[in-house]
């Protein structure tokens, strides 16, 4: 009877909720990103003006919610003196979303580097993983077939987890719905490996 009860009560009043970092280079494009994803997702959310993003010195937040699951995102600066703090957040992490500006070439290896880093640490071990080429609305960007050419020597440490690769324009919102629903699909199956926890619908 409790067990049923309790059943109900999580029906009723619960969603799972999960924690999902938004990583990638300064100026990436990941605040832009998340703030594209809080618009399109969140009914009541005005959505500020992109033009207006400044730099990401600490750590921005955002909440979605899509039916009994809340994703909570943590979008981390990407400046190199703030990469080291990336790896505080791996171990309550549910997905990685990883950015990369599609227009910066000259940063493109950097980018790599900086994605090879946090793949190889263990605390991430088994965790879905979105690899996001952005700003694919600027003219010269490096498509999505070369941006995973340019990621392939990473499969072996990608290893069986996750992997999903594709264009969009953060920006302009294209490509980002389809990640969404992707990402939230791919932790559920996760979640006898990691979890959700379970919060009271407010
Ligand atoms: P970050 O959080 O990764 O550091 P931001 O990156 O979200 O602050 O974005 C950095 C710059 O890239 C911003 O321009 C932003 O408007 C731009 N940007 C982000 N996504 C896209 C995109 O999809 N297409 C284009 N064309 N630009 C994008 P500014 O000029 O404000 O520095
Ligand atoms: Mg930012």
């Amino acid at each position: 009877m409790y067990t049923l009860l309790s059943g109900l009560y999580k029906y009723l009043f619960q969603k799972d909720e999960y924690f999902v970092l938004i990583l990638g280079l300064d100026n990436a494009g990941k605040t832009t990103y998340l703030e594209q994803t809080k618009t399109k997702f969140n009914r009541s959310y005005q959505g500020m003006n992109l033009s207006k993003i400044t730099s990401t010195v600490g750590l921005n937040i955002g909440k979605i919610d899509l039916g009994k699951v809340r994703l909570n995102f943590w979008d981390l600066g990407g400046q190199e003196e703030l990469q080291s703090l990336w790896d505080k957040y791996y171990a309550e992490s549910h997905a990685v979303i990883y950015i990369v500006d599609s227009s910066d070439t000259e940063r493109l290896e950097e980018s790599k580097t900086a994605f090879d880093k946090m793949i190889t640490n263990s605390s991430l071990c088994g965790v879905p993983l979105m690899l996001l080429a952005n700003k694919q609305d600027l003219d010269g960007c490096v498509k999505v077939s070369d941006m995973k050419a340019i990621f392939s020597p990473s499969q072996e440490l990608i290893g069986h987890r996750d992997l999903h690769v594709s264009g969009v324009s953060a920006l302009k919102g294209d490509g980002v719905n389809e990640g969404i629903h992707w990402l939230v699909e791919s932790i559920k199956k996760n979640s006898i490996q990691r979890p959700p926890t379970l919060k009271d619908i407010t």
